[in-house]
């Protein structure tokens, strides 16, 4: 394509997003309301992934822009991978979340964070920036198994390693549970007042979860310790939601002009409820956050239906050949399931209204059909094994209990075991990241699909302790075995409602 002279040349190499660089930037970008750098950090966060990115730490800057408060940067740490804080540092810390619809795009830089840490390179740093006094706020997204919690008694898993490690050498934890614990024990210590700590992670009941697993740890150095945090720290649940595409957009990028390797592109949907607690934070009630008394009902919808309906989306629409949500969900065979799943199985165990749900459903599938955010399957799927009771088989057991059919979880479940045996088939695009995968091989090699699916149901620590269990079994061992010999449409349609069958 040729070039006039009034289209801006395409320069090969970009420059790095950076202070200096926002002044180039296309109008239309969204500038952070203070100058990078003047910040106080009043929040450290673990767990520096995209989600952070583009969900909380645009909200702190958008409850900055409104007051002018400018106690609340955010130190946001890594837990594992280094790119992220290599990127970020190279950037003055800035980045751009771009918000992506249909037909619309908006970019803003953010600049929020005033220091990006890597925890492997400096774990003592992380425990003295936990017990900072300027610090008033911890938050965590660091995924359930970050939590590490024996899912059998939902009590810390004490004979892991991780937490062995961290119990030998408290002074330099490697888990955000003994990084906390180091943190709050320096505040006692020092006879402070310690931060109020906020889980964003998709966990029933985050914050009960979370504060279970610091107060066992802290028992296991020092009880009194333990009765110190039992007494003074607040972990109030929190529920989050927007969807955040898996890597960088790269046409935003050109677009921008600029090169920002730590950009994130998520839809313009959010919403984050919080649990009522004591103390100072940003006024994220005026950046679309709100406070109330229990989350419970709030909590159990979204895993349920938002995520459990992924879980199915990305398993069944992985073995359909489909590399992203939007693709799967644009399936009508699958759109129609995911529908039926939402409003039969998930829906009936959920104190929604009639019509909220109906409402609910319709706006969530045109969530996931959202064409802009590549949400990939790979990313979706990963770690079925946590959170697998939490978001699909608490409901099924509800179900099963009170006699109500489940053949959309049974098939969502048939089709993460079939994940087991594809994965590294050549040209397959299936990749299981699993913690549990190495322990779970031996089962995905039973070749009776039948007795495969009794095996996997037998494993109470990642089904839950289901009713009916020959029931269930069998039933996923049926869509088991139809998945390894028919088409997938066909099994889906065999599944499907007459009156929920011809719905895109
Ligand atoms: C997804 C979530 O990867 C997953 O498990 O279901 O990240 C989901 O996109 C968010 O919870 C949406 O709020």
């Amino acid at each position: 394509m040729s070039s006039n002279s009034n289209s801006v040349t395409t320069v090969a190499v970009s420059p790095r997003l950076g202070v200096g660089a926002l002044r180039g930037l296309p109008r239309e970008v969204t500038r952070p309301p203070f100058t990078p750098g003047i910040l106080e950090t009043g929040i450290v966060h673990l767990g520096c992934g995209a989600f952070h990115r583009a969900h909380q730490a645009l909200i702190t800057q958008h409850a900055m822009t409104a007051t002018g408060d400018r106690r609340w940067g955010i130190a946001s740490v890594a837990m594992s991978r280094p790119d992220v804080v290599g990127a970020l540092r190279a950037q003055e810390n800035l980045y751009t979340t771009v918000l992506r619809d249909e037909g619309a795009v908006r970019a803003e830089v953010v600049g929020a964070i005033t220091a990006a840490v890597h925890a492997p390179s400096d774990r003592i740093g992380v425990v003295r920036r936990v017990a900072d006094p300027r610090v008033r706020i911890v938050t965590l997204t660091v995924t359930t198994g970050g939590y590490c919690l024996a899912p059998a008694t939902g009590r810390l898993d004490s004979g892991s390693d991780p937490v062995r490690h961290d119990l030998r050498c408290a002074a330099k934890p490697c888990t955000a549970i003994g990084m906390l614990v180091g943190g709050l024990a320096a505040v006692r210590r020092r006879g402070g007042r310690p931060p109020v700590v906020i889980s964003c992670d998709n966990l029933t009941a985050n914050g009960r979860q979370l504060r279970s697993a610091v107060l066992d740890f802290a028992a296991l150095r020092d009880d009194r310790l333990a009765d110190w945090i039992g007494r003074n720290v607040q972990f109030p649940c929190s529920v989050v939601d927007r969807i955040v595409a898996s890597g960088a957009d790269a046409t935003a990028g050109a677009r921008l002009g600029v090169d920002d390797r730590a950009q994130v592109s998520a839809e313009p949907f959010m919403t984050w409820t919080i649990e009522n607690f004591d103390g100072e934070r940003p006024r994220w009630d005026l950046a679309g956050a709100e406070y109330v008394t229990d989350v419970t009902a709030h909590e159990l919808a979204k895993l349920r239906l938002l995520n459990g309906t992924h879980m199915l989306l990305a398993y069944l629409g992985a073995l359909a050949g489909h590399p992203t949500i939007a693709e799967a969900a644009a399936d009508p065979a699958l759109s129609a399931l995911a529908r039926q799943f939402m409003l039969h199985e998930q829906g009936p165990t959920l104190a929604l209204p009639e019509l909220q749900l109906h409402r609910t459903v319709t706006d969530l599938l045109r969530r996931f059909r959202n064409p802009a955010i590549r949400h990939e399957m790979t990313r979706v799927g990963r770690n079925g094994s946590d959170k697998m009771h939490p978001r699909v088989t608490a409901a099924m057991r509800e179900n099963l209990a009170k006699g109500r059919p489940t053949p959309a979880a049974a098939l969502l479940i048939a089709a993460w075991i079939r994940w087991f045996d594809l994965h590294g088939t050549p040209g397959g695009a299936i990749e299981l990241i699993d913690s549990r995968a190495a322990e779970l091989a031996p089962l995905a090699a039973i070749p009776d699909p039948h007795r495969r699916a009794r095996a996997f149901l037998a494993r109470t620590d990642i089904f839950g302790t289901l009713p009916h269990l020959n029931r269930a079994q069998r039933e996923v061992g049926d869509a088991l075995a139809e998945l390894i010999h028919d088409d997938i449409a066909a099994v889906i349609a065999r599944r499907l409602r007459p009156d929920l069958g011809k719905v895109a």
